[in-house]
């Protein structure tokens, strides 16, 4: 992305530009961690009927893309678990830090399908497969991580340990946009303990407020 604008900052430490389309979509857990933090971003959105012009600045053709110090790093679930080590949202040791894996992996296994949802065509197939989605795998992912909330201080804290971590804002992006944007799904009507837990994560004071001010997208 070098011939886009430079970008400076008063800080003293790394200068971070994230960069992806207007869409909450695979950035908005990154996006969270930098407001969390109070760690200053660029957050820089690619109009996408522009892509194709910047397409091929990026590392592997797609975003989101974080760049660190003018390095660029691709892939969604890379740029986040970065983001958290080194902001402080990947645990407070390797166990936690795959405990939080495992929540994040959870919650993939529901975006995945979704990707291939996205692909197809055939509106026959596609509402099956929907019909599959929401009705058997979505459920499923959510009693797996309702399982993970609980055995966390019998799920009235975080996820994993005793503070805000990747996992918490992850499955709140989850739970507060995707379920209820995309399936018109309430995670609290079956869910209430993860209901709660996503409805806590959104009142931190930071996110509440990012929540408030971001630019408008629908996923
Ligand atoms: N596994 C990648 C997938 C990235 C991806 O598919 N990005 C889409 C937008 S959500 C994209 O860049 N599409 C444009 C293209 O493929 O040209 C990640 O998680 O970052």
């Amino acid at each position: 992305m070098h011939s886009l604008r430079l970008i400076s900052s008063s800080s003293t430490g790394p200068i971070y530009r994230l960069i992806y389309f207007n869409l909450k979509g695979r950035a908005e857990t990154s996006r969270m961690m930098f407001k969390v933090a109070g760690v200053e971003f660029e957050d820089f959105r690619i109009d996408q009927k522009r892509w194709a012009e910047f397409k091929h600045m990026a590392p592997q053709g797609i975003l989101p893309v974080l760049e660190v110090n003018g390095k660029k790093l691709p892939q969604s679930g890379a740029i986040n678990r970065y983001i958290a080590r080194e902001l402080g949202f990947y645990g407070c040791n390797n166990w936690e830090a795959s405990r939080i894996d495992a929540v994040v992996e959870t919650i993939g296994d529901c975006l995945h399908d979704l990707d291939i949802w996205w692909m197809i065509r055939d509106l026959d197939v596609r509402n099956k497969l929907q019909k599959h989605h929401e009705g058997k795998l979505i459920p499923k992912a959510l009693a797996r991580l309702d399982q993970l909330l609980e055995e966390n201080s019998e799920g009235r804290g975080f996820l994993v340990g005793d503070k805000i971590s990747l996992a918490d804002i992850h499955a709140m992006n989850y739970i507060h946009d995707y379920l209820p944007t995309l399936h018109n799904i309430k995670a609290e009507d079956s869910f209430p303990r993860l209901g709660d837990h996503a409805r806590r994560i959104a009142e931190v004071s930071q996110i509440k407020e990012w929540i408030k001010i971001r630019p408008f997208s629908k996923f």
